[in-house]
C-alpha cells in the first residue's frame, strides 16, 4: 500500500487514514491506496467497522485535476467508490474541511457519514466545465432529492455541514475531535446493528417528480447557465438516475462524463482553476517578502469609483478618510456611496443598522494635510495626467514615509506620475474595474522604481478586499485596457463598413460576452473612451480610429448616462437608433470607408483575434508574466464567459497557425498597422505551438 493511505485498528474498528497533502486529491497513489485499504479492511476479520479520515487541512477535495490531460490510470475512482460501498462491514467517512467532487462522492460510497460543524461538502465540478463521473450524480439525488441535488451540482457551490445534515447528506455532526468522535460513532452503529447502507440501492420515484419537471429545471437554470456545455449534462445524467436503473446509469454517467472532459469548455475552465492561482505567484516577489502595515487608508476622489473603492475596504471593516475638492462634491460622493448600500439594504443583504455603520466609517474631509498619517493613499480622479502629477506632488509633500501612493489609473504611466514624487519606490497603480464595489478584478501596476514590499503588500490588501489581483508592468492601457482598445477599434470600423451595433454584440455575447463592444462602450460613457483617447500620446495615426464615439460625443451622446450613445435608451433597455446608422454610413462616405458584407465568423475573428495580438505583444515585452494571467484579466475583468478561458486559452484552442493566418488576411485587405502578426505569435504559429506551452517552457 502506497504510504499516502494507511490502515490501523484500534480494537475492532479499522482506520483507514489519507494523507496527500495539499488537498488529498484523488491522485493514482491515493485510488491505488484506498481500494487497498478497503481489500484489507474486508479481509481483516477483527475489523468490524471501518472509519476513513484524511490528515491535514481537509477530506479529501476532489480528483486530481492535473492527471485529467493524461490517460486514465487504473484503479479508476468509479471503480474504488464501488469497491468501497460494497463492502460487507460498515465504512464510516469522518469529515473535515472541503469533502468536494471526487472527495464527496468516495464520502457518499461509505455507507454512514460524520463531519465537524465547520465542514463542507459538494459537487462543484461544474466549474471545472465536468460533472461527478465517479457516480456522484446518481448518488445525491437518491440521497437527499432530485431537486437539491441538481442544485448542488449545477451552482457547484458546497453545503456547509449543517445544511448537508438537514437534506440527509451528513448523518453525524461530531462537535469534539473528529477521529475519536467518529470512531465512537462507529461503534455506536455497530452496537445498534447497523448495516452497510448503500445510497445506489434507493430507487427515485419517478411519480414523486411534479410533471414537466426537468423541463421546467431545464427553463429555470438557462440564464445562469447560458452557453455552458457540462450542466445541460448533468441534468442527463440526473434524468438517467430517475429513468434507469442504476447499474445502467452510472454507465450512462460515465458517457456523459467523458464528453465533458473532451469539450474545450473544460480544458478552458480548468486551465482557469489553476490560473487563478498562479497569479499570485511572482517570480521577484517571493511568498516571504515583508509587507508593510495597512490600517488606514484615505481615498482623493469622491466620485464614482473612488466611492467604490471605498466601500471595499469598508466592507472588510476597515475606515477610509475620502478627500475632494470642495463639499458640494464630498456631499455628492457620500451620497452615491449611501445609494450603493441602499440597495443592499433593498435586498436585504444589509440592514439599516449596518448600512449606518459602513457610512460612519467613512470620513470625508476637503483638506490633504489630513491625509498625513495613512497607511495608503488611492487616487481616483479622472485619467488626466496633469492633474495626478498635482496630486502626487501634494500628496509626497504630506504623507507619512513610507505611506504607500497609488493611482487608480485605467491606462496612464505610473512612471510618469512616480515621478512626479520623491519617493518612486512608494508608488503603485491599483487599477479597479468599473462598479469597483462590485468588479472582483484588480490591475495591478508595477512600475520601473515600484518597490517589492509595495508590491506584496498591495497583493496582500487585494486579498483583504476580495479582489482578483493580477500583476501587471506600464505600458498605455496596462493588460486589460490595451487590449480591449483593438477590440473596440475593430467594432467601431465595422459599425462604418455597414453593420448593425446590435448585430456585432450579439455575435459577441452569442460567442460567450456578457456584453458587447457596443453596449459596454455605452455603460462605460463614450466621453470616458474619448478622453482615454486624447489621452494616448501615441495611439495609432488612423483617421477612422474611434471615429464614431468621437462623433456620437459630439452629438452629446454619451452613452447609458445621458440616454443616447451608440444605442438609445429606453430606461436601460439599449435600442438600436436609426440615426446611428445613418451617422455611420455618412462619416464612411467621408473617410472613403468601403461598405462590405461581413459573416459572424469574421465579426469574432476581428473582435478577438486583434485583441490575442495585442496580448502576443503584451507577453514580449513582460507586461504580462503569463498568457494565463491575461486569461484571468479577461474573465474576471469584462465578463468574458469562463469556458473560452480568456482570450490567449481562445487562441490555443483555436490553433496559433489559424489566428495568424486569418490575420494575414486582413493584412492583405487593410494593410500593415493592426495585422501585422505579433513575433511571438508568428513564431509560436511556425513551430506549432501554444502559449500555454511557451509559458510552461519558460517557467
Ligand atoms: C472531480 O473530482 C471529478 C470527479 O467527480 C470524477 C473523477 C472520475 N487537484 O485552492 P488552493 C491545488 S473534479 C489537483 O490554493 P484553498 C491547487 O492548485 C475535482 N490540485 O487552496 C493549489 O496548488 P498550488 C472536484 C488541486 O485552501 C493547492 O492545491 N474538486 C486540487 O484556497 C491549494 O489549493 C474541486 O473542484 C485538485 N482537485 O482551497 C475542488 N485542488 O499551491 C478544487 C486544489 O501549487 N479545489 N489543488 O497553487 C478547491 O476548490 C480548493 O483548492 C479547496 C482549497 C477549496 C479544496
Amino acid at each position: 500500500m502506497a504510504d499516502v493511505v494507511t490502515y490501523d485498528r484500534d480494537g475492532d474498528i479499522a482506520v483507514i487514514t489519507v494523507d496527500n497533502p495539499p488537498v488529498n486529491a484523488l491522485s493514482l497513489p491515493v485510488r491505488q491506496g484506498l481500494a487497498a485499504a478497503f481489500a484489507q479492511f474486508e479481509a481483516d476479520s477483527k475489523a468490524k467497522a471501518a472509519v476513513l479520515i484524511c490528515a491535514g487541512r481537509t477530506f479529501i477535495a476532489g480528483a486530481d485535476i492535473t492527471e485529467f490531460d493524461k490517460p486514465i490510470e487504473e484503479p479508476w475512482l468509479p471503480k474504488v467508490v464501488a469497491q468501497m460501498e460494497a463492502c460487507s462491514k460498515i465504512i464510516v467517512a469522518a469529515i473535515h474541511g472541503t469533502a468536494l467532487g471526487g472527495g464527496f462522492e468516495t464520502a457518499m460510497a461509505c455507507h454512514y457519514r460524520c463531519a465537524v460543524p465547520t465542514a463542507k461538502v459538494g459537487l462543484p465540478e461544474v466549474l471545472l466545465g465536468l460533472l461527478a463521473g465517479a457516480t456522484g450524480t446518481q448518488r445525491l439525488p437518491r440521497l437527499i432529492g432530485v431537486k437539491d441535488a441538481l442544485d448542488v451540482m449545477i451552482s457547484g457551490a458546497p453545503m456547509p455541514a449543517d445544511v448537508a445534515h438537514k437534506r440527509g447528506a451528513i448523518d453525524e455532526i461530531i462537535e469534539g475531535e473528529l477521529l475519536d468522535g467518529a470512531k465512537a460513532y462507529a461503534r455506536r452503529l455497530l452496537s445498534e446493528g447497523a448495516l452497510p447502507r448503500r445510497i445506489s440501492e434507493i430507487v427515485i420515484d419517478p411519480a414523486s417528480l411534479p410533471d414537466g419537471f426537468f423541463a421546467d429545471y431545464r427553463k429555470d437554470m438557462a440564464r445562469a447557465t447560458r452557453g455552458f456545455f457540462a450542466p445541460e449534462q448533468i441534468v442527463k445524467c440526473v434524468e438517467a438516475a430517475v429513468s434507469q436503473p442504476y447499474s445502467e446509469s452510472v454507465l450512462r454517467e460515465i458517457e456523459l462524463f467523458m464528453e465533458c472532459m473532451a469539450s474545450t469548455h473544460s480544458k478552458a475552465q480548468r486551465h482557469l482553476f489553476f490560473a487563478d492561482r498562479e497569479i499570485s505567484k511572482i517570480p521577484d516577489v517571493p511568498k516571504d517578502t515583508p509587507v508593510r502595515t495597512l490600517e488606514t487608508v484615505a481615498i482623493v476622489g469622491g466620485g464614482t469609483m473612488g466611492g467604490g473603492i471605498a466601500m471595499n475596504f469598508v466592507n472588510v471593516g476597515i475606515p477610509v478618510l475620502l478627500k475632494e475638492v470642495n463639499q458640494e462634491a464630498l456631499d455628492r460622493g457620500l451620497k452615491i456611496i449611501r445609494g450603493n448600500y441602499e440597495v443592499v439594504v433593498k435586498k436585504g443583504r444589509m440592514t439599516e443598522a449596518q448600512l449606518e455603520k459602513h457610512m460612519s466609517m467613512i470620513t470625508g474631509t476637503l483638506d490633504y494635510d489630513a491625509l498625513a498619517d495613512v497607511d495608503i493613499v488611492i487616487e481616483a480622479v479622472f485619467e488626466n495626467m496633469a492633474l495626478k502629477k498635482e496630486i502626487f506632488a501634494t500628496l509626497d509633500r504630506v504623507c507619512k514615509p513610507g505611506a504607500i501612493l497609488a493611482s487608480n489609473t485605467s491606462t496612464l504611466d505610473i512612471d510618469e506620475i512616480a515621478a512626479s514624487t520623491k519617493r518612486p519606490q512608494d508608488v503603485i497603480g491599483l487599477h479597479f474595474f468599473a462598479p469597483a464595489n462590485v468588479m472582483t478584478l484588480l490591475e495591478i501596476v508595477r512600475g520601473e522604481k515600484t518597490a517589492k514590499d509595495v508590491i506584496a503588500t498591495s497583493m496582500a490588501m487585494a486579498k483583504t478586499i476580495r479582489k482578483v489581483a493580477v500583476l501587471v508592468g506600464c505600458c498605455f492601457g496596462f493588460v486589460a485596457n490595451r487590449m480591449f482598445f483593438p477590440y473596440i477599434r475593430e467594432s467601431q470600423l465595422m459599425i462604418l463598413e455597414g453593420v448593425a451595433p446590435e448585430r456585432i454584440d450579439q455575435v459577441a455575447f452569442d460567442w460567450g460576452m456578457a456584453m458587447g463592444p457596443n453596449g459596454v462602450s455605452d455603460l462605460s460613457g463614450l466621453d470616458v473612451l474619448e478622453k482615454v483617447r486624447n489621452e494616448w500620446i501615441d495611439r495609432p495615426d488612423d483617421r477612422v480610429f474611434f471615429r464614431m464615439i468621437t462623433k456620437l460625443v459630439e452629438q452629446g451622446r454619451l452613452g447609458q448616462k445621458s440616454g443616447a450613445g451608440i444605442y438609445k435608451y429606453e430606461g436601460r433597455n439599449a435600442v438600436a437608433d436609426p440615426a446611428v446608422a445613418a451617422l455611420a454610413k455618412a462619416e464612411a462616405k467621408a473617410l472613403g470607408v468601403a461598405q462590405i458584407d461581413i459573416n459572424d465568423e469574421e465579426i469574432i475573428e476581428r473582435l478577438f483575434y486583434s485583441m490575442i495580438n495585442e496580448g502576443a505583444l503584451i507577453l514580449e515585452e513582460g507586461i504580462a508574466l503569463r498568457p494565463s494571467d491575461i486569461d484571468v484579466v479577461y474573465a474576471n475583468g469584462y465578463g468574458m464567459a469562463r469556458y473560452r478561458g480568456g482570450p490567449m486559452c481562445y487562441a490555443d484552442t483555436v490553433g496559433l497557425k489559424n489566428v495568424r493566418d486569418a490575420m494575414l488576411k486582413y493584412r492583405k485587405r487593410y494593410g500593415d498597422l493592426y495585422w501585422t502578426p505579433a513575433p511571438l505569435l508568428e513564431q509560436l504559429a511556425d513551430d506549432g505551438k501554444t502559449f500555454d506551452q511557451w509559458s510552461r517552457e519558460r517557467a
